[in-house]
């Protein structure tokens, strides 16, 4: 059985340490996202890359349109209003019950010092998996053309891990002000000048190897088109903060075509 020390680089990332945790905590809490590059081992990276080409030909397939807060366009609202303005997403995905049970991603996903990590770093009492088989670890291929518009993320915090970066676009774009998820407020100002290009963003080109930890509850984010023929490749790692969790029906057909 493969072992954590076998896919984490502890060199770069002691994920285990406390001062290297209470330090990846201040990080996260002044920069609302953190990027821990060369974060897996080349040899687990290439054992993941081999699996994650493997299984693209499971991936499902799905396009969307939604506003930036995931919802459909309402006719109460004006069009111009950036919360009913809608985004194009599309991305291909390959859920958690088609990973091997043996894969470095499973061995990572469940690890207590991988877990004690996420919860140290991001300041939560407890992290459980999704209690359905799908949701929990996403393989997600973003082809040529393919792109997620600008959103905020019903979960309040996303972990996901770069395998293949696209040679050229599917560049991952970010804010780090404009909402406040807990006190209902959105600052429409921003979200308006980010969709009609005249605010820049931040803009982050992760290497493979890279693991992200990102407060995309709060934070308009947006992947944009890839446009190489060589697919974008992300893993996502997700956790709930309550035991017993299931995504929604309705979730599950939309990304994965199944229950
Ligand atoms: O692909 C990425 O880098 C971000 C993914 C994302 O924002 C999402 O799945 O909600
Ligand atoms: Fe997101």
């Amino acid at each position: 059985m493969t072992n954590i020390a076998s896919i984490v680089d502890f060199s770069n990332h002691p994920i285990d340490d406390l001062n290297y945790i209470n330090k990846c905590n201040s990080y996260i809490k002044e920069n609302s996202i953190l990027v821990l590059e060369n974060f897996l081992l080349n040899i687990s990276l290439n054992k993941i890359l081999t699996e994650a080409k493997f299984l693209e030909k499971e991936a499902f397939y799905c396009e969307q349109k939604h506003t930036i807060l995931l919802k459909k366009q309402s006719s109460d609202y004006d069009q111009e209003d950036p919360l009913n303005i809608l985004m194009t997403s599309d991305k291909g995905c390959v859920p958690h019950d088609l990973i091997n049970t043996n894969s470095d991603l499973n061995i990572l996903y469940h690890s207590d010092i991988f877990k004690n990590f996420i919860k140290k770093v991001l300041g939560l009492d407890n992290i459980y998996p999704y209690v359905d088989k799908l949701s929990s670890i996403n393989l997600n291929y973003y082809q040529k053309g393919q792109q997620l518009g600008w959103h905020f993320d019903n979960a309040s915090f996303a972990i996901t891990l770069m395998i293949q970066s696209a040679p050229i676009g599917g560049e991952f774009e970010y804010i780090t002000e404009g909402r406040d998820s807990n006190k209902d407020l959105i600052d429409r100002d921003i979200m308006s000048r980010i969709i009609s290009g005249s605010k820049k963003p931040n803009k982050l080109n992760a290497d493979d190897g890279t693991l992200i930890l990102f407060y995309g509850r709060n934070y308009l984010h947006r992947v944009t088109p890839v446009e190489s023929e060589i697919p974008r490749i992300l893993i996502t790692l997700n956790y709930n903060q309550e035991n017993n969790v299931e995504l929604s029906e309705n979730a599950r057909m939309t990304f994965f075509g199944r229950l």
